[in-house]
């Protein structure tokens, strides 16, 4: 049967206007004024917003940390996305045991059974030898066309400024996008050593041991070494206001530089370490300062940084006791394992599924973005740079019918019962939000309604993505 969204009001990147949107399948067949509804059923969305589904690039879930996991799945994950209006997401490849086409496939094996909603996957590469360099070049044969390197977690997850030229001279050639975790990885493996010497433990001492001025000059540089490799580079969970003067300063040259950040760097600071439960806030890189909030917001407004992403990779803030989830009862791990010392709390918060009704209630409802700004930086462009556009990040014959339809009117007081992470709080609890979705489709199916959810494990599909554009 197919499904005609009526009287609504539609908003892409570009324009607002009222439209009837018919669904046929899994595919938007034709948006017009007054389409005629024979045969169809009929979706009154009157007096309401139709977005593009939310497309998040940055998550992670059911990744291994220290002694535990991120506590959502692709299941519960893509779940908690769809009820804040998320219809894809993108996660990340670790680089364990075996060949890049090893990993991908046990990710998958994971991943394809369990996502709720649509999903791809970066691959992190986290060591450089032989194989993986003459591998590199065949990731846009398995449909993944985004590579991550670190410049921090020594001895871990981190390469080396050489072979991180490599690994973009590599990936610019095959059209693969370079992400950077941007930090001073040998400055604040000195700084930890010190504040644990000295007895500093508290959940604080995890901003004061990783210093902003790491990731203005690891940011730069970054960008200096996609400009001698030729390869386009994407800055991820930018935080510090002179990160974006560096990405602002890389653009001006012209250099094919792009960033992200995410909601929790511009409404919170390192300041909410400090709380009794300030383990709640530890992720990395950390919280920062006000003027830090503004300065990314203002790139967010003026088109220097182009993503709104989470960074989701949540936990328990209390895993010894159990959450009802489903009816049944869960307790994972989590920032407890890190009581009495912050190296050793799991770092990452949820916000999979917050990211655009806490957004939208800011800079939309707020009056510092139009709504058109708010998809381009939450649904346009991700799709866009991740080579998912126009099959998402748009409402246009032909693409994925994911649509959120949005009730700009609507007060929700939010928190853990309205956000639908698998854990046990929320950052924005108690906030009162304005602006929500009320129905969500995925393909052209009714996922969310009213709070309500109509979705199931594996009905979600992995997405083969092309090379993204830079924008
Ligand atoms: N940062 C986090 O806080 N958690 C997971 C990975 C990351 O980059
Ligand atoms: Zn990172
Ligand atoms: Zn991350």
């Amino acid at each position: 049967m197919k499904r005609l969204i009526k009287n609504g009001t539609i908003v892409t990147a570009q324009k607002t206007y009222k439209a009837d949107i018919l669904i046929d399948g899994e595919k938007i067949a034709w948006i017009g004024v007054d389409l005629p509804s024979e045969d169809c059923e009929v979706i009154d969305a009157t007096n309401l917003l139709v977005l593009p589904g939310g497309v998040d690039p940055h998550v992670h879930l059911e990744l291994p940390m220290f002694s535990t996991v991120s506590s959502d799945d692709h299941y519960t994950g893509g779940k908690a996305a769809a009820f804040g209006g998320t219809t894809t997401m993108i996660d990340f490849v670790s680089l364990e045991k075996g060949s890049l086409e090893d990993n991908i496939v046990r990710h998958r094996a994971m991943a394809d059974p369990k996502t709720s909603i649509d999903y791809s996957a970066h691959m992190n590469i986290t060591r450089f030898d032989d194989a993986v360099e003459s591998q590199l070049k065949d990731l846009p044969g398995f449909g993944i066309t985004s590579v991550k390197v670190f410049t921090a977690y020594n001895g871990r997850l981190r390469l080396d400024d050489g072979n991180i030229f490599k690994v973009m001279r590599i990936g610019g050639k095959a059209g693969l996008l370079t992400m950077v975790h941007a930090e001073n990885g040998d400055i604040i493996d000195l700084l930890v050593s010190e504040a644990l010497s000295a007895e500093h433990k508290e959940p604080i001492w995890h901003a004061r041991t990783r210093p902003a001025w790491g990731e203005v000059e690891a940011s730069l540089r970054a960008f200096a070494i996609g400009a001698q490799a030729d390869s386009p580079v994407y800055l991820v969970h930018m935080n510090v206001a002179e990160e974006v003067d560096q990405l602002a300063y890389a653009r001006s040259k012209g250099l094919p530089a792009m960033g992200e950040t995410c909601p929790q760097y511009l409404f919170f600071t390192e300041d909410d370490l400090k709380r009794p439960d300030g383990a709640k806030w530890i992720c990395s890189p950390p919280l920062r300062k006000a003027q830090d909030q503004q300065g990314l917001l203002n790139g967010l407004e003026n088109g220097t940084i182009q993503v709104l992403s989470t960074d989701h990779c949540p936990f328990f803030y209390d895993g010894t006791k159990s959450i009802l989830y489903e009816g049944e009862p869960v307790r994972i791990p989590g920032k407890e394992l890190g009581m009495g010392d912050f190296t050793k709390i799991p770092n990452g918060l949820p916000g999979l599924g917050d990211r655009l009704v806490v957004f939208w209630n800011h800079a939309v409802s707020g009056g510092m973005m139009t709504p058109n700004q708010f998809v381009e930086l939450t649904s346009t462009n991700p799709a866009k740079i991740f080579g998912l556009y126009p099959q998402k990040g748009c409402v246009e014959v032909g693409s994925d019918a994911d649509l959120a339809l949005w009730d700009p009117k609507r007060e929700v007081t939010y928190g853990v019962a309205q956000a639908q992470h698998r854990t046990d709080y929320n950052l924005y609890e108690g906030w009162k939000l304005r602006g929500y979705p009320v129905q969500v489709l995925l393909r052209g199916k009714t996922i969310v309604r009213n709070g309500e959810w109509f979705g199931s494990a594996g009905q979600g599909r992995f997405l083969y993505r092309k090379t993204g554009e830079i924008l």
